[in-house]
Order: structure tokens, then C-alpha cells, then sequence
């Protein structure tokens, strides 16, 4: 059985709502961020970087959020939640690529800039050029998926894709900025199409988590 090793409202969402997609059962752990357990040896030893979320399939163990989701939708691909053939499945390393080492990586910036600076005067500079250049991420995601005529409800039109999840996660955690992503149609219209599906619902009851209050606004 897998285990996955979460948080609530972490990057555990993704692959938590990739599991609920598929159906399989698996064993949540869940790491208590209050007391830095994913700091600690004993996790440090399945996840060197102390980050969450991790995956454990028999003697496998797996890091990274979009390397989880990727390689649960391979191992499943029943479910499917990657395209099945080119050139839409390389629109979706795309899109995922995009998300996990650009967007992500920006929103780490924006949350923890103290993880880069000590100095209070840099941490706000970093934060603040974190979010101008989301911003403009933001647009060029827009802008990707595009209306709806030019494909269907989600990112990669018709069919749903674990592109959706990660966009849907990114979204919750951008509730907090001054321009939350569902400020751009496009993206809106794919995470109201997803957040509300009955997998990612299962997912946030379980984490004890809601969708964001300020949805739309
Ligand atoms: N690139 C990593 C980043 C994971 C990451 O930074 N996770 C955050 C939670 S969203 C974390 O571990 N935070 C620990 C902390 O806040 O101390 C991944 O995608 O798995």
C-alpha cells in the first residue's frame, strides 16, 4: 500500500487528490509542521530535503510533488489522469513543468522569503518581486489555456489531467495575494471545474482543509 507523508494545505494536496482520482487505497502520515517533524532524522531519511510531501511504495521512496503525481498517474494509467499521446502529453510536461519549477518555485519566494534572506529590508524585497514575477506567470498560464471554445472545461481541454490538481492547489495557496489567481478567467474557469470534483473534495475533508473564502472575489 502506498503512504503518503502530508500536511494540510501543503504540496501533499496534489498528490493526495492524484490518489483520491485514481481509487487506490493508501496509508496518510501525516508530519507535524508545529514541532518540525519533516526535520527530523527519522523523515529526513526518506526526504533529505526535510520537504512534504513524500511517497512510500514498498522499498520505493519518492520526493517531489509533481514527480509523485507523475509517477502514481503512470503507475495507473487506467485512471487516466496524463494524456495518453503526443502532442497533448507533451503540452502536459508543459504545463507541468511550467507549474512545479517556475510558478512553485515562485510562491516558495513569495511564502518564504526568510528561507533566502535573513535581513527583514531583503526578505520583502524578494517577496515582493516574487509576486510581480507570479504575476506575469499567471498571465502566461492564462493566456495557455485559453477560452473555452478553444477546448473544453480543463487546462488541456476536454480531459481532465493531473494539470488541473496541481493548477487547483496553486490556486488555493495564492488566496493570500493581493491578485489571487482566479483574477484570470481561463484559470478560474479550470479550478472551479476541479476544486469542486469529488476526489479533490475528499482530498480537503481529509486534510481538514477548506477551499479558499475569497474563491471569485
Ligand atoms: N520542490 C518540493 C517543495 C516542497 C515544499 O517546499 N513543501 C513545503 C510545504 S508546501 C514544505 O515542506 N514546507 C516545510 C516548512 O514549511 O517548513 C516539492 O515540490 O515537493
Amino acid at each position: 500500500m502506498y503512504k503518503l507523508y502530508w500536511a494540510p494545505g501543503t504540496a501533499a494536496m496534489a498528490p493526495q487528490a492524484v490518489l483520491e482520482e485514481i481509487g487506490v487505497a493508501y496509508e496518510p502520515i501525516r508530519l507535524d509542521i508545529a514541532t518540525r517533524e519533516h526535520e527530523q532524522p527519522a523523515y529526513k531519511a526518506l526526504n533529505p530535503n526535510g520537504r512534504i510531501p513524500t511517497l512510500v511504495d514498498g522499498d520505493f521512496v519518492l520526493f517531489e510533488t509533481a514527480a509523485i503525481c507523475q509517477y502514481l498517474a503512470d503507475r495507473h494509467p487506467e485512471a487516466g489522469l496524463v494524456p495518453a499521446e503526443h502532442p497533448l502529453r507533451g503540452r502536459h510536461y508543459q504545463w507541468l513543468t511550467y507549474m512545479t519549477n517556475t510558478i512553485q518555485a515562485g510562491f516558495l519566494d513569495w511564502f518564504h522569503p526568510d528561507w533566502t534572506f535573513a535581513d527583514p529590508a531583503q526578505q520583502a524585497a524578494l517577496k515582493a518581486a516574487a509576486g510581480e514575477k507570479l504575476y506575469r506567470n499567471f498571465q502566461v498560464l492564462d493566456d495557455g489555456i485559453g477560452p473555452k471554445s478553444a477546448g473544453g472545461s480543463y487546462m488541456l481541454g476536454s480531459s481532465f489531467s493531473l494539470c488541473d490538481i496541481y493548477v487547483a492547489m496553486l490556486t488555493r495557496w495564492s488566496r493570500f495575494m493581493e491578485r489571487p489567481m482566479w483574477r484570470w478567467v481561463n484559470i478560474e474557469r479550470v479550478v472551479g471545474a476541479t476544486y469542486t470534483r469529488p476526489a479533490f473534495q475528499r482530498m480537503m475533508q481529509k486534510q481538514g482543509i477548506a477551499w479558499a473564502e475569497n474563491w471569485g472575489k
